[in-house]
């Protein structure tokens, strides 16, 4: 063999290896036939774990109920358009570690449950783009689930995310009726102690249900970062946010910072939280409050964990923007602020420049935080509104240093999503 062959012999192996682990996309179409499928659930059934199934938009696919158990993308087949499912789904990974992802999907009837995860590692079940107009999304029941979801829609009656572990980044989110915590985040079943990351949410609650909050955290595995959400409660006894059960591990800490909660005329709490095992870190809020007796940050038992500093309240009943704790005398409890509805920055008054000092809080513009989601380096306007029909590559995160001191080495983390 000359050295040309013995090249073409190796080339030929490099190119029959990959063939091997090549992945095959999946065309579904209405009406389609093969190769193209006529439905969602005939493509998984063909499908290989790592393939890409496109599922082109038009007419909706009444799929009635819909089981994802291969390691599969379902994807928008269109840039810019999603496709219109009718189904219940169940996402079912077939192998410890699996990771399934549905981008595009406008889910018109239906909710998403993930079912038994196999192994005793997680399994990751990811959403992007999509919308759900009268469901929820359950990952909790089984409790080795990663939940990631970015520039999601849920809407309608119980529009619920129940998780263990993951990332919500930058979804909206909006109940017509219903008696569930929007986001409700329960323990792991191993303590892993990784970070639940709820960055630049928009959480209304329109109905009139109570004892419910915008985020429930009752998770002793995690710790949390809850940054930059937007949360309107409606009715009495809504809660924008609880803390009820945290790590005890004192290596970490959790963090709510820069959020804006609106709590209407018949709010109740608007912060709740309940004894802390390590530090909690609330910084930069702006709590807008309605009705009398209202009362802002309330703290349940003995609550020596949480730092609660640089938070704007504006108040009907100033005496009762603090229960249970002692204002560090950083935090404004009679704020003149204005905040924008649609978006919920602050517009005028206090909590303009009003956050952390330290530049390390800093907002886009270099100047000093903005209480309330406008404010530091997850800025609402990062997230909202959302654009779903741009075509292409996106970053949907990125946690960065918030300070870099010059000759040290920067730690840069983006998630990013292309079909
Ligand atoms: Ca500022």
């Amino acid at each position: 063999m000359n050295l040309f062959n013995k090249f073409s012999a190796i080339a030929l192996m490099v190119i029959s290896t990959i063939n091997l682990t090549q992945a095959t996309d999946l065309v579904v179409v209405n009406g389609g036939v093969l190769p193209q499928y006529a439905t969602i659930a005939a493509a998984i059934a063909a499908a290989s774990d790592g393939d890409r199934i496109l599922v082109t938009p038009g007419i909706p696919y009444n799929e009635s109920s819909l089981n994802i158990n291969k390691n599969v993308q379902l994807l928008s087949n269109t840039e810019g358009q999603q496709y219109q499912v009718s189904a219940n789904i169940t996402v079912t990974p077939p192998v410890e570690g699996s990771n399934i992802i549905i981008q595009g999907m406008d889910l018109i009837v239906g909710s998403i449950n993930g079912g038994v995860v196999p192994g005793s590692a997680r399994s990751k079940f990811t959403m992007v783009g999509s919308t759900i107009r009268n469901g929820y999304v359950n990952f909790y029941t089984n409790a080795r689930w990663e939940l990631n979801m970015m520039q999601d829609s849920i809407l309608g009656t119980n529009p619920y995310i129940y998780m263990r572990f993951g990332k919500l980044i930058g979804n909206y989110l909006n109940t017509a009726s219903g008696g569930e915590n929007c986001i409700y985040v329960l323990s792991e079943v191993t303590a892993a102690a990784d970070s639940v990351y709820i960055v630049g949410n928009v959480i209304i609650m329109s109905n009139s249900g109570s004892a419910q909050s915008g985020i429930y955290w009752s998770n002793n595995t995690n710790f949390f970062y809850i940054a930059n959400n937007y949360i309107k409660t409606n009715a009495y006894a809504q809660y924008s946010i609880t803390v009820n059960g945290t790590n005890a591990n004192q290596t970490g800490s959790n963090t709510i910072i820069n959020n804006t909660l609106y709590n209407s005329s018949q709010g109740y709490q608007c912060m709740l939280l309940y004894s802390s095992s390590c530090f909690t870190f609330v910084y930069n809020n702006l709590l807008m409050n309605g009705g009398t007796g209202v009362y802002g940050i309330y703290l349940g038992g003995a609550n020596t964990n949480y730092v609660i500093s640089y938070n704007h309240l504006q108040q009907t009943s100033p005496t009762n923007a603090f229960y249970g704790l002692v204002n560090d005398g950083t935090n404004i409890i009679a704020s003149n602020s204005t905040y924008d509805a649609a978006t919920g920055m602050a517009l005028t008054g206090s909590a303009v420049n009003g956050g952390y000092p330290n530049d390390a809080f800093a907002d886009h513009d270099l100047t000093r935080n903005d209480a309330g989601c406008g404010g530091g380096s997850f800025r609402i306007t990062n997230f909202h509104p959302m654009n779903n029909l741009s075509n292409g590559a996106r970053v949907t995160f990125v946690n960065a240093p918030r300070r870099v001191l010059m000759g040290n080495n920067v730690s840069l983390k983006a998630d990013s999503f292309d079909k």
